[in-house]
């Protein structure tokens, strides 16, 4: 009996992505999604042509149907894709031509987007970090790596009173900066782009409850992909020669565009300090807010193309993977590249929104004017580092994997968060970055001499 409940529940939540090739159980059904273009076309196509902004794909995560619907608050078990600007991007695509049956033109679209589509539904329905498609890249993998790598971690900085000296502090990382040019875009107007996003996408919502919004107000950093950084983040000690490069990702990249989204207070407002599971909000807004993550790769992507320009996001790229943990591409680097923070010693990127938040990257052939990073060390804005002054989030921890030598692989996701969730199939932690000094902002002592 137990055991076919927990094949029921697999079923009900499918979270794997297989390797790229192989047979793949939780394919989006083709028939139901055709089905609703059908009539979402013949809808609109009545009497005179007239597209509606308002309807979605809705994709159910247990057997992967789409049904079409109107915006409305967001279930935890389904994804949403608006047919008019997202799922086709350009005016009149859902238009019939002269002597088209609706279904030939549904059938006609779909032809195009269907691989992509399935593509997006598997990462926007799949929880935690897990590796990705790992769909072969076109051309050998270029391994760069720095000049100077330091794969022993061995500290070559000075020593800090209070701070560990097994605590690995790498060397610093030089500001990068370029010639005054004109960008294609500015930085503003990439901001005023995802900040609406997250002001008015109706997915920007946590199912349950009131539905309140999961993100706030974002930060845009921009890293030029001529940065030697990008070399670097191929040392052994800092994420490996997997990592790959953003002209690896796509040809004639200019620039990548990195996006923090701090949590709202609503996700971290019953998450107190005493209780050892995180609160169900926090638990939801990780795994619902990473289908909004999404949202915001896949709007920027088309923000670039509608400038005439290419872009590419790798984590929800067929060809994303991992080596273990370690990512072909890691948000987090990129975010330190961008300008947008540093780690801390629990490991999570601290912006001056803090570090209670999620981030997401794109890469683009858009040339973009790089955001100079006010700091050179790692861990410039982590108080530990800083002077040894805070251990919050090592007493935070409940599982003991954050040590003042830094953080110990594989204790992390010992916490029983997930199975205290089952029932929602919910799971993250997040003690790390909640109710801590860093938790919404750069720490007050740090802040003082950056000024
Ligand atoms: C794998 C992974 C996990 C694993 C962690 C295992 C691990 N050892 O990394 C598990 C499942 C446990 C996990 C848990 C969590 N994760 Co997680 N995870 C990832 C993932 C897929 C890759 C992380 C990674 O790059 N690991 C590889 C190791 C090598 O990276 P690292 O140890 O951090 O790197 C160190 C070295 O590079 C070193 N270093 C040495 N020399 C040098 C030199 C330079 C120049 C630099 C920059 C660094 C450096 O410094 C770094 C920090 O110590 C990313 C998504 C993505 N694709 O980026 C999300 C991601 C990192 N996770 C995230 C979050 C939010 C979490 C959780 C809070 C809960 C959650 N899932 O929401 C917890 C926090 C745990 C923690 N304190 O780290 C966010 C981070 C947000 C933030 N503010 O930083 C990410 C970016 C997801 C996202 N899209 O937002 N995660």
């Amino acid at each position: 009996m137990k055991e076919i409940l927990e094949a029921e529940k697999a079923s009900l939540f499918p979270n794997e992505i297989p390797k790229w090739g192989e047979p793949y159980p939780n394919r989006l059904d083709k028939k139901s999604v055709l089905t609703s273009l059908t009539d979402y076309i013949l809808q609109v196509n009545y009497r005179e042509y007239k597209p509606d902004k308002r309807k979605v794909l809705a994709v159910r995560i247990s057997d992967r149907t789409a049904t079409l619907r109107n915006v409305a608050p967001p279930l935890r078990h389904e994804v949403y894709y608006f047919i008019e600007g997202e799922l086709f991007p350009y005016e009149g695509m859902t238009k019939l031509r002269e002597g088209q049956t609706p279904a030939e033109l549904a059938e006609e679209l779909l032809d195009d987007i269907y691989e992509q589509l399935y593509i997006w539904v598997a990462y926007d329905l799949t929880k935690g970090s897990p590796p990705g498609f790992g769909k072969p890249f076109d051309e050998p993998h270029i391994f760069k790596g720095s000049e100077n790598p330091n794969p022993e971690r061995i500290t070559r900085l000075a020593p800090v009173k209070g701070v560990n000296p097994l605590f690995f502090r790498p060397d610093p990382v030089p500001v990068y900066t370029v010639d005054d040019f004109v960008p294609d875009v500015t930085i503003e107007e990439i901001f005023r782009h995802v900040d609406d996003l997250v002001k008015n996408d109706f997915r920007n919502a946590l199912p349950e409850g009131d539905n309140p919004p999961i993100w706030e107000t974002p930060l845009i950093g921009i890293a030029s992909v001529d940065d030697p950084i990008f070399a670097r983040f191929q040392d052994p000690e800092v994420e490996g020669s997997g990592h790959r490069l953003p002209q690896e990702w796509l040809k004639g990249a200019r620039s990548v565009i990195s996006v923090f989204l701090p949590f709202t207070k609503h996700i971290s407002a019953h998450y107190t300090k005493q209780q050892r599971y995180s609160a169900l909000e926090f638990s939801s807004g990780k795994w619902n807010g990473s289908k909004f993550l999404n949202v915001v790769r896949r709007s920027l992507i088309r923000f670039a193309n509608s400038r005439g320009a290419e872009a590419l996001a790798p984590n929800i790229d067929p060809r994303y993977d991992s080596d273990g943990w370690r990512p072909y591409w890691s948000e987090r680097h990129v975010a330190f590249a961008a300008g947008l923070g540093t780690f801390g010693l629990h490991q999570n990127l601290i912006s001056e929104r803090g570090a209670l938040g999620r981030i997401c990257s794109v890469i683009t052939t858009l040339n973009l004017k790089p955001t100079v990073r006010s700091y050179t060390d790692v861990y410039g804005y982590c108080l530990y580092a800083f002077d040894g002054s805070c251990d919050a989030c090592i007493r935070r921890c409940p599982t003991g994997a954050i040590t003042d030598a830094g953080k110990v692989d594989g204790r992390c996701e010992t916490h029983g968060n997930k199975e205290h969730f089952k029932d929602w199939n919910y799971g993250s932690c997040g003690h790390c970055s909640t109710n801590i000094p860093c938790s919404r902002t750069i720490p007050a002592k740090i802040k003082r001499t950056l000024k």
